[in-house]
């Protein structure tokens, strides 16, 4: 097996060279699959999976826009439509200054196992910009967002792809892209998820993939009889994620002790609670990208230039980017009492801290964990084509419900022994199934 796996990832790597966060995300998949595909031959006689690692089209293009000073701005935008099987193209655009075209591959390729998983009719999809939001006013991020949606109006749409939020692009972001859209398609559809309350917007987007994650864990929990309640857990990031995720750990009796961003890590012993929370979005709005202001705030110690994860904690959840927990990182967590670490950043642990923590300890990837955001992106178009809205008490049970679904996939192909759950290999398998038999029926396209 891993033979079959190395042959394949050879091909992988030598038709996306330097690909790095690609390569990681499709061999992790690949491992988990690889096996499922000895054992069903007709995925292995349609080539699925030499199809599925190959997007079904790559849009690259200029982005030019001018600052307050009156100077040239070139960035550059992508849209990376992965794969349409079982509907439109969906998912996030990352504006980042890291962003690249391995890191949308990786993000866009996740994406499609992920949607599957929901339940709901998406294809995966991932888009974005090495835009720097850092320092900008609020007028610069709109002159950008107009001239990114002023070439990539033309590739998208409500039945075709329908981008949203993700680092960088949140409710401000996707308000000046849709006001575009709008415009030069003079037409009022849901292109776009993550819009305003008042605008074909969903009641719980916002707070969608930290509750989501937290429904997550708390299933992982019921499965080991334990609960949330009295836990310490540790997160990273401040921005939409972690700010959600903080809400309903709070809400369940959790305690939230750290925070971080790209300039370090905040430690609040009493708990990020209450007005603290709402802070965050202050943080975010201000387009400072640091934690350290909650530190000066709060009045709490703030841990310059280095990861939350050396703080003991129940549960470590990182909320910010990829690759942001090694494996060093996962022993030391361990060590100190750690018992369950749910990734819900995407590819948030390298390749072998996720090994690590699957063997060791409960660990779920973010493919699972994360999956309520989109999910509710997905009620967000069911709503904006019935043109309805529906409660928040309505969509929040319809996310509980579609994490336990996700969570029993999981559990479905990912059971390796009495009571031990692969999540990486559950979640997978039960992603790939569905969209490779939509694959299968819909012929060589
Ligand atoms: O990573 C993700 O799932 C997202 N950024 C959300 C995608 C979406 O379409 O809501």
């Amino acid at each position: 097996m891993e033979e079959t796996v190395k042959a394949f990832m050879d091909k992988v790597i030598e038709r996306n060279p330097g690909e790095k966060e690609f390569h990681q995300a499709v061999q992790e998949v690949v491992e988990s699959i690889m096996p499922y595909i000895e054992k069903n031959p007709k995925y292995k006689k349609a080539k699925i999976l030499e199809r599925i690692v190959e997007p079904e089209r790559t849009i690259m293009f200029r982005v030019p826009w001018v600052d307050d000073k009156g100077e040239i701005q070139v960035n550059r935008g992508y849209r990376v439509e992965f794969n349409s099987a079982i509907g439109p193209y969906k998912g996030g655009l990352r504006f980042h200054p890291s962003v690249t075209l391995s890191i949308l591959k990786f993000l866009g390729f996740e994406q499609i196992f992920k949607n599957s998983l929901t339940g709901l009719p998406m294809g995966g999809g991932k888009g974005g910009s090495d835009f720097n939001a850092r320092g900008k006013s609020d007028m610069e991020i709109m002159r950008f967002c107009q001239s990114f949606m002023m070439e990539l109006f033309r590739h998208v749409g409500p039945n075709t792809d329908v981008p949203a939020g993700d680092i960088g692009v949140g409710g401000r972001e996707i308000g000046y892209l849709f006001g575009m859209y709008k415009k030069l398609r003079n037409e009022f559809t849901g292109v776009l998820t993550g819009k305003g309350i008042n605008w074909g917007g969903s009641l719980i987007r916002p707070e969608a993939t930290g509750y989501g994650a937290v429904y997550f864990v708390q299933e992982m929990l019921e499965n080991k009889n334990e609960t949330l309640k009295g836990k310490i857990v540790t997160l990273s990031g401040f921005g939409n994620v972690a700010w959600g995720a903080a809400l309903k750990l709070n809400q369940l009796g959790a305690k939230v002790v750290t925070l971080s961003g790209p300039d370090g890590y905040i430690y609040d012993k009493d708990g990020v609670k209450g007005e603290k929370i709402d802070y965050l979005l202050e943080m975010r709005a201000s387009n400072n990208d640091r934690v350290e202001d909650y530190a000066k705030k709060y009045k709490v110690p703030f841990y310059s230039g280095k990861r939350p994860w050396e703080v003991k904690c129940d549960i470590a959840m990182p909320c910010a980017t990829q690759n942001e927990m090694d494996e060093n990182d996962v022993k030391n967590l361990i060590k100190k009492g750690c018992m369950l670490i749910a990734e819900v950043s995407n590819m948030g642990c390298t390749a072998s801290a996720a090994k690590l923590a699957t063997e060791k300890i409960l660990f779920a990837p973010g493919k699972a964990v994360n999956a309520g955001g989109v999910a509710v992106s997905g009620l967000e178009m069911t709503q904006n084509s019935m043109r309805i809205s529906w409660t928040s008490e309505e969509i929040d049970k319809q996310l509980h419900h579609i994490m336990k679904t996700i969570h029993d996939s999981c559990v479905k192909y990912g059971l390796v022994q009495k009571e031990k759950i692969d999540y990486i290999k559950g979640a997978n398998i039960a992603g790939f199934v569905k969209v490779a038999d939509a694959m299968l029926d819909q012929g060589i396209v």
